[in-house]
């Protein structure tokens, strides 16, 4: 298939790359830019060349689904230089966006024009690579490498208009992109050629000092991951080298990248995050529902949080309170979110009052009859949801959705107290709801199926990742961290102290440990919910230490200690003796002969529960594939990316192990809690991992 075409624009030649949907530089990509520069380079008919795209974006970059499979020539580094070194001008014409190889392209043309929403960036370091054409050498020479290593290390798209003062983009036009690219590429004929590649840096301001200040700038973002350092490498290989000289250097960092685990980690998520919008029974034909006004009860911290992503995007919303000093509180609350922004220099004051003239509060239920999607998030138990959903059966118009924020409760009960079962379903945000990217789609046993699309599609508009799951306690998230809080709190008992746990899952990569994250939650909050359970359903060797320090006021961050100690003012958490003298003495009683536990040791522990109940999840068809479960752990509970989430993990360590592994810990511990999720064993024994699992079941 032709995927880059040649039209004559009187001396100038367009080259059009036509490669759907983005444009990627798949083979077929590169040689064909390959062969037509050859061509035009001897070709006396042709002055000048334009490089344009057709569809909805210049090129995004390599062609991520080529990785992994041997590379073909012509290379794209070559392909780059190739285009660079012509002698007639070559211009590029960006429409939408220029990313990684894309941009990398582009920087080896002579000119680049593009229209005013365009945007350029080099995005690969989400993909645990680096810009591997050029784009390390050759943005830091004509962006400087300020801009430069800013670009690369955040991934962001930048906007025409700043690539335009960095240099990088020479004209905006209102007018036909190609056209005007054309005339550029006019005006260029019979001057010298204009390469980015021969740009001199003045590397004096660009010293040692420059580099570790960005090196302590970003360490806390990238703690953990590999290509960062990298990329930081190839621009002062920029700064102190010759173009060519730099270009090795790039290729054999560029190879580290992709040799390294967390590539194909970083790439698993790229794709699953695309595929969670791919639900069994919805197609583009699926009709959707119109959601032009949302409700919201309860102002609580959750409910105001979920409001402000619809207020962000122009979507109203109603707010409903029981009392109007707790309304009014709440609102309150969304205001001082905005003006920090705002003091942030991320919106400004009139913003702010727009986004607050999108909130309407109300006391009464009857003014939630306009909405087209009514939210609830008020106080976790089924007595309460079913009050309220009484109520919105009897105020919500026909038609409109009824959604419940529950993290745990069984939403088809909820949904079999309305008389309209099909409109129900459970929308679980994360707190905070307005910062956290993810959402839980639960999908209950009646939710029609235009009610699912429309809150598959909201979620997108309202810039969350959705992803559906089935009724279940917990569903996905929440049950899997269930027996992951329980290995940690029983390796607590058993000899290892609170911090070592914490220390051995964050240097894992976690952004905290089990520890730390209960403080914050509140200690209370999973007292609340054992006491609730009875004895007989949880593990109460795991619990009863943490449940002496709550009945001892001990509650968490909230009062100044819980598992530790805080001072004033201040959220670091402090080992305290006091708390250690509890479980020594719970261990005592239970005749547990404390022993320390080695890190490697907590962490297999806590993984192997998560991946055995993501397993149970999966074999349920609670979770469409695993790499869903990926993105609800990843995006939700911190889970590092670069280990590309606990399914993904697991087949890096390979299913027959990871079965071995649950089986030795059944025979250690026990079999109450170790019992090996029956999908996870079918695929060990069939020696296939959770991939295949996916590919095999994704029709
Ligand atoms: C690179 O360039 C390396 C070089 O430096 C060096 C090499 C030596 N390849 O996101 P969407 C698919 S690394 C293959 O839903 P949007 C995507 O999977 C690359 N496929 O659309 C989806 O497929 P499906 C650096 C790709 O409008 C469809 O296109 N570039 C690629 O929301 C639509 O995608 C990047 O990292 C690709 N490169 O956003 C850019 N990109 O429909 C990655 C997309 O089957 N791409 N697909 O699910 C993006 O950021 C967004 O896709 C983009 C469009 C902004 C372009």
């Amino acid at each position: 298939m032709t995927t880059v075409s040649k039209t004559m624009h009187g001396r100038v030649a367009v080259l059009t790359v036509d490669n759907p949907p983005v444009n990627a530089l798949s083979h077929s990509v590169r040689d064909g830019l390959s062969s037509q520069m050859t061509a035009l380079a001897s070709d006396d008919s042709v002055d000048a060349i334009v490089i344009a795209c057709a569809g909805r974006t210049f090129i995004a970059g390599a062609d991520i689904r080529e990785f992994g499979a041997p590379p073909k020539e012509p290379h794209l580094p070559d392909v780059v230089n190739q285009i660079e070194a012509m002698e007639k001008p070559v211009v590029a014409a960006i429409h939408g966006t220029a990313l990684g190889g894309g941009l990398e392209v582009a920087l080896g043309c002579h000119y680049r024009v593009a229209v005013e929403s365009a945007k350029v960036g080099l995005p690969e370091v989400h993909l645990g690579i680096l810009p591997g054409a050029g784009g390390t050498q050759r943005l830091p020479r004509i962006a400087g490498p300020a801009n430069a290593i800013d670009a690369i290390l955040s991934g962001r798209h930048v906007k025409a208009r700043e690539a335009l003062s960095w240099g990088v983009i020479d004209e905006i036009t209102d007018g036909d992109l190609v056209e005007a690219a054309i005339a550029t590429a006019e005006k260029a004929v019979g001057k010298a050629p204009r390469r980015t590649g021969e740009i001199e840096i003045d590397g004096e301001a660009f010293g040692p000092e420059f580099f570790a200040g960005v090196r302590k700038s970003v360490a806390k973002q990238t703690r953990g991951y590999f290509a960062p350092e990298r990329c930081i490498q190839c621009v002062e290989a920029a700064v102190s080298m010759p173009l060519a000289e730099g270009l090795k250097r790039e290729r054999e960092l560029f190879q580290e990248c992709a040799k390294n685990p967390q590539a194909k980690a970083l790439q698993h998520m790229f794709f699953a995050e695309r595929q969670i919008s791919r639900i069994p029974g919805i197609t583009k034909e699926t009709p959707r529902r119109d959601i032009k006004k949302v409700g919201i009860i309860g102002a609580g911290t959750m409910g105001g949080g979920i409001a402000m992503n619809f207020a962000n995007v122009g979507i109203p919303v109603t707010i409903l309170e029981v009392q109007q000093e707790a309304l009014d509180r709440g609102l309150d609350v969304v205001r001082k979110n905005y003006e920090r922004s705002a003091a942030k220099g991320k919106l400004t004051a009139e913003q702010v009052e727009g986004l607050m003239g999108q909130f309407t509060g109300t006391l009464s239920y009857d003014d939630l009859s306009d909405c087209d999607l009514i939210i609830e998030a008020v106080f976790e138990t089924m007595e309460i949801k079913k009050k309220v959903f009484t109520e919105l059966d009897r105020v919500a118009k026909p038609g409109a959705i009824l959604a419940s924020n529950t993290s745990y409760l069984d939403v088809d009960e909820i949904a079999a107290i309305t008389k309209r079962p099909e409109d129900v379903l459970g929308l679980h945000f994360f707190s905070p709801a307005n910062v956290m990217r993810l959402l839980e789609i639960v999908r209950a046993e009646k939710t029609a199926d235009d009610v699912l699309a429309t809150c598959v599609d909201l979620a997108k508009t309202i810039r969350k990742v959705g992803v559906v799951a089935g009724v279940c306690h917990g569903f996905i998230g929440n049950r899997m961290l269930s027996p992951y809080g329980r290995e940690a709190s029983l390796a607590v008992i058993e000899g290892a102290k609170p911090e070592e746990v914490d220390a051995a899952l964050y240097n894992f990569g976690m952004p905290m440990g089990p520890m730390t994250m209960s403080d914050m939650a509140g200690v209370d909050i999973g007292y609340l919910n054992r006491q609730g359970m009875g004895r007989e359903n949880y593990e109460t060797k795991a619990y009863d230490w943490v449940d002496r320090l709550v009945e001892a006021g001990r509650k968490g961050l909230k009062v100044g200690k819980g598992i530790y100690k805080y001072a004033e003012g201040d959220r670091t958490p402090q080992p305290d003796p006091e708390v250690m003298a509890v479980i020594e003495e719970e261990s005592a009683k239970l005749g547990i002969e404390r022993k320390p536990i080695p890190a490697e040791d907590i962490v297999e522990r806590c993984m192997m529960a998560l991946i055995n109940e993501g397993a149970k999840i999966l074999g349920e068809g609670k979770a469409y594939r695993a790499s869903d479960i990926d993105v609800v752990y990843v995006n939700g509970y911190g889970y590092p990316r670069y280990r590309g989430g606990p399914m993904h993990y697991a087949d890096t360590i390979g299913l027959k192990n990871v079965y071995a592994k649950i089986m030795e810990f059944q025979e250690k511990f026990g079999p109450r809690w170790w019992q090996p999720a029956p999908l996870l064993k079918e695929l060990a024994e069939a020696g296939k991992s959770f991939a295949d699992y996916d590919r095999e079941n994704a029709g």
